[in-house]
């Protein structure tokens, strides 16, 4: 094998050399390379013996000449045989080229310091090689070496297989890098955010299929310890499309709590909240708040998954839980259920941006948040410490569903939900009959404004005691003198949280 060896970091090659010695016959370098290959007591040659060119511009142009691109490049045909030959170009096996640092010289956010180190040759040398993998080895990376060196020590030569692989880590290092360089020039550049976004170093797995058998499907993860997307599945059957739909959901409610909360998801809506610190409690009122709902649902908790809180849903079929850890004996009674898909994820809230799919294109925000500045009394007497705490409660729960939403709520337990209506009434009224009679004395909690009096009026006859709601509607005036008539506790956010 004939090698080019040009790397920023030197860490590893003199390892990987020793390893590979037998295989590798002449090995070429540049500058400083060369010079720490030598200074390691390798055999090694100087690139400048092949361009025939000391570097050039203080290292601008080291390796971007056709005698060293053409050796890469060959095709091993005779066309590429008879172009060598009347230069006397000699054939390179194997690349090793990782870049200038970059992405570490654009975290100082010196212009001069980040032009410097845009990699040109050392790209073009990757890029290069990876085009041609059929006849040519490219490392781009410390991880790729022992790769190599196994594959030359167990077969004598690397493998197409290998090969391909490289030539793809390759692509995708040249690919992030370049994306990097964007980002960052133009910010740096124009003082404001791209205007073409590229994504970076998003990782995909197929799923079995999509929302339906006959979509197919995705998932790709960020990469970090954060979210679903990167939650650990302890036990059970794959995870599907929709259970990572629902799984999140429900994992995105059960964050809005610093109290110990367990959330029943179902058809990426909640159908039973309950906040209690006693997590055995919280399960069995979460899944008996809407039972019928209940099941097959995701169920996500904030707090470690005990073993009383697992019996209570031994008789019940769930699809997914998911919780920050496990007691060992809450695992044992999950095992029963060989089929249940039991979720490790980390709870540290992540503010990133959300993504979300329109034809063509996709839309980009900040997270939703229950958080609110101020809380404000419009009508009826202050709230009793526990009725406003129900209140709370309800705001946070329906802040995780679909619009238009209601939440009824007592004693910090959900008792009647409507969501993903397209009139807020109706979204009332599905509320009010789920809670199955419970609706009397619970609190309300509405995503949005009462467009007109006709909620409050219905709140009335149900028996709510108190309603928190943004306010902003024109007819608020309205609003607030039904509730005062009503003698019903009204609270004013001063934040709508629409989830579409
Ligand atoms: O400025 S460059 O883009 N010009 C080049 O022609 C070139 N060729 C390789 N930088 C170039 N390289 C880079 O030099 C490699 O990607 C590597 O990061 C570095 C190794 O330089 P040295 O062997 O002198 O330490």
């Amino acid at each position: 094998m004939r090698a080019l060896f040009s790397v920023y970091d030197k860490s590893g090659i003199e390892q990987f050399l020793s390893r590979s010695r037998k295989y590798i016959e002449e090995v070429y370098a540049t500058g400083g390379t060369f010079k720490f290959l030598l200074e390691k007591g390798f055999d090694v040659k100087n690139t400048e013996d092949i361009t025939g060119f000391q570097e050039l511009l203080n290292g601008r142009v080291k390796t971007l000449h056709p005698n060293l691109f053409a050796g890469i490049l060959s095709t091993r045909d005779e066309t590429s045989n008879k172009d060598l030959k009347s230069y006397g170009i000699k054939e390179f096996d194997l690349v090793v080229s990782n870049l200038y640092p970059f992405e570490e010289a654009s975290k100082t956010g010196n212009i001069h310091n980040m032009i410097e180190n845009i990699d040109i040759g050392g790209v073009s040398l990757l890029r290069a090689a990876a085009k041609n993998f059929q006849y040519v080895t490219v490392a781009s990376s410390v991880n790729d070496y022992d790769l190599i060196s196994n594959d030359l020590i167990n077969f004598g030569k690397v493998s197409l297989e290998t090969r391909k692989l490289l030539a793809m880590r390759a692509f995708s290092r040249v690919a992030s890098y370049d994306i990097s360089i964007y980002n960052s020039m133009f910010r740096t550049l124009f003082h404001r955010e791209p205007n073409t976004l590229f994504a970076k170093g998003l990782n995909g797995r197929e799923l079995r299929y999509g929302e339906n058998p006959d979509q197919r499907g995705y998932v790709y993860t960020d990469g970090t310890k954060l979210g679903i997307a990167n939650s650990e599945q302890i036990q059970g059957k794959e995870l599907s499309y929709n259970n990572l739909l629902d799984a999140n959901s429900a994992y995105e409610t059960a964050l809005e709590f610093d109290r110990t909360v367990v959330v029943v998801m179902k058809h990426n809506t909640p159908c039973g909240v309950c906040q209690n610190d006693q997590l055995a409690t919280a399960m069995e009122r979460a899944v008996n708040a809407d039972k019928e709902s209940a099941y097959g649902s995701v169920i996500a908790m904030n707090r470690e998954m005990t073993a009383d809180a697992a019996a209570k849903i031994s008789k019940l079929f769930v699809e997914v839980i998911v919780a920050p850890s496990y007691s060992s004996e809450a695992l044992n009674i999950l095992a029963k259920k060989k089929n249940l898909r039991v979720l490790k994820v980390n709870m540290d809230r992540d503010r990133s941006l959300r993504l979300r799919s329109i034809s063509n294109g996709f839309l980009v925000q900040s997270p939703l948040t229950a958080h609110f500045e101020k809380l404000e009394l419009q009508s009826g007497s202050p709230c009793s410490k526990e009725t406003l705490d129900d209140l709370l409660f309800s705001w946070k729960v329906v802040t995780h569903c679909r619009s238009n939403a209601i939440v009824l709520a007592k004693d910090l337990v959900t008792t009647g939900i409507g969501a993903g209506q397209t009139s807020r009434i109706e979204a009332l009224k599905i509320a009010v009959e789920r809670s199955g009679g419970k609706s009397s004395g619970s609190v309300l909690a509405s995503d949005a404004f009462f467009p007109f009096e006709d909620n409050v009026e219905l709140a009335g006859k149900s028996g709510i005691s108190a309603i928190i709601q943004p306010g902003g509607s024109i007819r608020d005036p309205e609003v607030i003198s039904k509730a005062s008539d009503l003698g019903i506790s009204m609270y004013f956010t001063g934040k709508r949280v629409f989830l579409h």
